[in-house]
């Protein structure tokens, strides 16, 4: 039975023509900074991103890594929200490796971050009892907030409070291609605000590996060597640089058909009586949904009678459940799911 995939934008499968390109890529030894197409990668995100110097990395969790370990010195602290990504996903490797503080804040329903609570969580230089505030971490799109697309105002007011304050601005833009598709905006004014922006080639724009950070040349320089610390350094990293190339040229206008998608399944979850939509679903790519209490069944049984059904999808908290739409799923994907989800909940009702 084929199976479809719903967990992750990140499931997807490099197309054929970035095996083309990643067969057929020109490499050198990236820690030397020889390699031609990592360095055309690079240039090309920096100035889809509108930042001076780009940095390929492993992955959107190195990126976000590596960022704060170039913004931030050891004792000092990053705030961010409590839904973000930084905060919930990341093994918490700023303060494992860099020793930076997280000074979580709540997310407003709607993916940001309230200015009075940056406010309030800011620290008194002058207090040697407290931490130094030094960077701020913003999320666009916002994934566990509804995959929700933050507003170019919005950014641009939390720019003028770090700059008040004296602090870094980081953007986590795992997924800025898909803000800028559904804002109708460019990701580099997205992202003119910020101080750095990392986005993921691995998850709609299709590229098995790899995310690249950006930022003015100081920071890239300092990131570069940071990436090496943490054991970054690619050598012939050409091969999949290749792909993200391919990503960038060619991915980046579909993903609006990855948001119609998405779209369209959460209508159809909309119709089953069992299932609630979450979360202003949906506001991209990504559908939240809860099922109704009315049924008896555990998260893992219901994951494991979806899979039966050749769908699979992934919790995503108490109760709440997440789909997300990428180029490996279709419009039969979607009925085939939504009619999965009628048998498995018509059959424990
Ligand atoms: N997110 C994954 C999981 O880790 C939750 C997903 O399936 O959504 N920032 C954001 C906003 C992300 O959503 C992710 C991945 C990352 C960073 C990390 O990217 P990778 O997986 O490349 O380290």
């Amino acid at each position: 039975m084929k199976t479809y995939d719903f967990r992750s934008d990140t499931t997807t499968r490099p197309t054929e023509r970035m095996r083309q390109a990643m067969a057929n890529a020109e490499v050198g030894d990236d820690v030397y900074g020889e390699d031609p197409t990592v360095i055309l990668l690079e240039r090309k995100a920096a100035e889809m991103v509108g930042k001076d110097a780009g940095l390929f990395v492993t992955s959107g969790t190195m990126g976000n890594l590596v960022a704060v370990l170039a913004h931030c010195a050891r004792g000092e602290e990053a705030i961010m929200g409590t839904q973000g990504h930084t905060f919930l996903h990341e093994a918490s490797g700023i303060s494992v490796l860099g020793g930076v503080a997280m000074h979580t804040v709540p997310n407003q329903p709607d993916g940001t971050i309230a200015l009075a609570d940056l406010e309030g969580a800011l620290r008194n230089p002058r207090d040697y009892h407290q931490p130094i505030s030094r960077l701020v971490i913003l999320e666009n799109t916002q994934n566990d907030c509804g995959g929700v697309p933050i507003s170019l105002e919005y950014t641009k007011s939390v720019e003028a409070f770090a700059r008040q304050h004296g602090l870094f601005l980081h953007l986590d833009g795992a997924r800025l291609f898909n803000a800028a598709v559904a804002l109708g905006l460019p990701a580099s004014e997205l992202a003119s605000p910020v101080d750095s922006v990392t986005f993921c080639l691995s998850k709609g724009l299709c590229a098995p590996v790899g995310s690249v950070l950006c930022g003015n040349q100081d920071f890239i320089r300092k990131a570069r060597r940071l990436r090496k610390l943490l054991g970054g350094g690619m050598r012939q990293a050409g091969v999949i640089a290749a792909a993200g190339i391919v990503g960038l040229e060619e991915m980046v206008e579909r993903l609006a058909e990855d948001h119609q998608l998405a779209a369209r399944l959460a209508r159809g979850l909309s119709e089953i009586e069992q299932v609630h939509l979450s979360k202003n679903s949906p506001q991209t790519n990504m559908v939240f949904f809860k099922i109704d209490s009315s049924v008896k069944l555990s998260t893992k049984e219901f994951l494991q009678a979806m899979r039966q059904e050749g769908v699979l999808l992934m919790d995503s908290g108490p109760g709440e459940y997440r789909m997300v739409t990428h180029h490996d799923v279709d419009e039969q994907a979607v009925d085939v799911s939504l009619s999965a989800f009628r048998k498995v909940l018509s059959r424990k009702c």
